[in-house]
């Protein structure tokens, strides 16, 4: 089996606490005794800066993890990976701020993270590339003399030409990723975008649904949707930590509340401030529902550093303020929002006890909570998804969650009505449908379809938790 080396801007060294990228790689990395490079989480000053890498082992895989100094923090990082193309990539071209010396700094990040991994790779490996901060590393790489098998997983949303030609250097962007031999997408709809793109832009041909040529390179260029542990996630809200999490919600409940719960980062591309609304206008439309429901909303702040980030704050915490103002009673909150994380056990527990989930994204690569609070479900006495129709997930699981637009506020109101209101057999037949892309469709799923493009020759692995 070749060896596979994993590229992304953080890596789960310390062991893949989070879900997503950290436990989908983390897998295929011990499975090939791979090498994964990534940056440090340390930020230090251009003095101390070490600019080689930090190299060391757990479980078999090696990791070689380098630090950026403050000027790469700002310039690549929270400069032009998440204040231009984050937002633009979410459909947010207002909110881009397109700066010339970030971008100057994110090609030589990318530069200067390409010649470390050029010098630790043997021909044979095979190279996998993730998300929107490494766009230009693939032909970094190839101009170092790599000939090897070359993969990119892009984790957030493509959006169509028109949006990302707004990028004042997307043709150098989409350059470097084009010398990919596979390149993958969360959904079929960011692909056909992209395929879209790289046809009017770089004049690639078409060969095929899933196959472009561009520079004399032939690409597969495909959706593989990203998918979770569920197996494992179904596990844990069984388990004592959740059952314990969701006991000390419980009180707060009573026996008439129903739970309506929203796990996100904080961040403006979840759309957080419209479910605020919705729950308000709900409130508003619905008198008895007034002491009947109980809107937890969890999420820990991000990039506190950007601008944007902050106003989201401020603007949540006037919403939820308003809205307990106006129809809280002496024992009653109506939203409790909690700007903190909580463990994945604990998170299981509470995804287990809520009636309904609110994962109303205005835009989003995949979304993982949706799925997690799928797999966490009770057969016998599941909750309701509601779920944006522009979340990625919403491509699998539009035949089991009710899909909302998340800009229509009263229709968010009057999904959560129909929720709370669903009865037993309609709840179990669409919990059904989400158990059957979320189980079937799983991380191991995931993993395993995109290895088998990036190493097309070689021995499939065994997909242990694929029902
Ligand atoms: P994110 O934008 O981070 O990921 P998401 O897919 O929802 O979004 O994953 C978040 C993860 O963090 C989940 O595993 C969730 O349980 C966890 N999490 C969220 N809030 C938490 C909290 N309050 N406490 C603890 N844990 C919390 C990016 C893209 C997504 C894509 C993923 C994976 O933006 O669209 O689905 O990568 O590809």
């Amino acid at each position: 089996m070749k060896r596979l080396v994993g590229i992304s801007n953080r890596t789960a060294a310390g062991g893949p606490k989070a879900g997503g990228l950290a436990v989908a790689l983390w897998d295929a990395l011990v499975q090939r005794k791979g090498l994964w490079f990534g940056w440090s989480g340390e930020v230090v000053d251009k003095d101390r800066v070490r600019r080689g890498v930090e190299l060391f082992d757990e479980e078999g895989v090696e990791f070689a993890l380098t630090d950026l100094t403050e000027a790469e923090h700002e310039g690549y990082y929270l400069g032009y990976a998440n204040r231009s193309l984050w937002p633009v990539l979410h459909y947010r071209v207002d909110l881009a701020n397109f700066d010339e010396d970030e971008y100057a700094c994110y090609r030589e990040v990318n530069r200067r993270f390409a010649k470390l991994i050029y010098s630790r790779l043997d021909e044979d490996d095979l190279v996998w590339v993730h998300d929107y901060h490494l766009f230009p590393l693939p032909q970094d790489l190839r101009d170092l003399g790599w000939r090897g098998r070359t993969g990119f997983f892009l984790h957030i949303p493509f959006p169509p030409p028109e949006i990302f030609k707004s990028i004042p250097d997307h043709r150098a962007l989409t350059q470097g990723l084009c010398a990919c031999d596979v390149i993958g997408f969360q959904t079929v709809s960011d692909r056909d975008n992209f395929v879209k793109y790289c046809v009017s832009e770089l004049g690639a041909k078409q060969n095929g649904a899933e196959e472009i040529s561009v520079n004399n390179r032939s690409i597969t260029i495909k959706a593989y949707p990203i998918g979770i542990d569920a197996e494992e996630f179904k596990r844990l809200a069984e388990e004592e930590e959740g059952r314990q999490a969701a006991s000390r919600i419980e009180p707060f409940l009573g026996e008439r509340r129903a739970l309506i719960l929203g796990v996100d980062r904080m961040d403006y591309s979840k759309g957080i401030p419209n479910r605020f609304q919705a729950v308000g206008k709900l409130l508003d439309n619905e008198p008895g529902l007034h002491g009947r429901i109980a809107y937890t909303q969890i999420a820990p702040p991000s990039r506190t550093k950007v601008e944007e980030y902050k106003e989201l704050r401020g603007e949540l915490d006037t919403l939820a303020g308003r809205i307990n103002g106006d129809y809280g009673d002496l024992d009653w909150i109506p939203i409790r929002y909690l700007a903190r994380s909580y463990p994945r056990e604990q998170l299981a527990g509470l995804y287990r006890l809520a009636r309904v989930a609110l994962v109303t994204p205005l835009h989003d690569g995949m979304n993982l909570v949706a799925k997690e609070f799928a797999a966490a479900q009770d057969p016998e006495d599941p909750g309701v998804l509601i779920l944006s129709q522009f979340a990625g997930a919403a491509e699998q699981l539009k035949h089991g969650a009710l899909i909302v637009n998340p800009h229509d506020i009263s229709a968010m109101a009057d999904a959560m009505r129909e929720a709370l209101n669903m009865a037993l057999p309609e709840r179990k037949k669409r919990y059904e449908a989400l158990a059957r892309m979320v189980f079937g469709q799983d991380i191991a799923w995931w993993r395993e379809a995109f290895m088998a493009d990036l190493d097309p020759n070689g021995e499939p692995a065994e997909v242990v938790s694929l029902h």
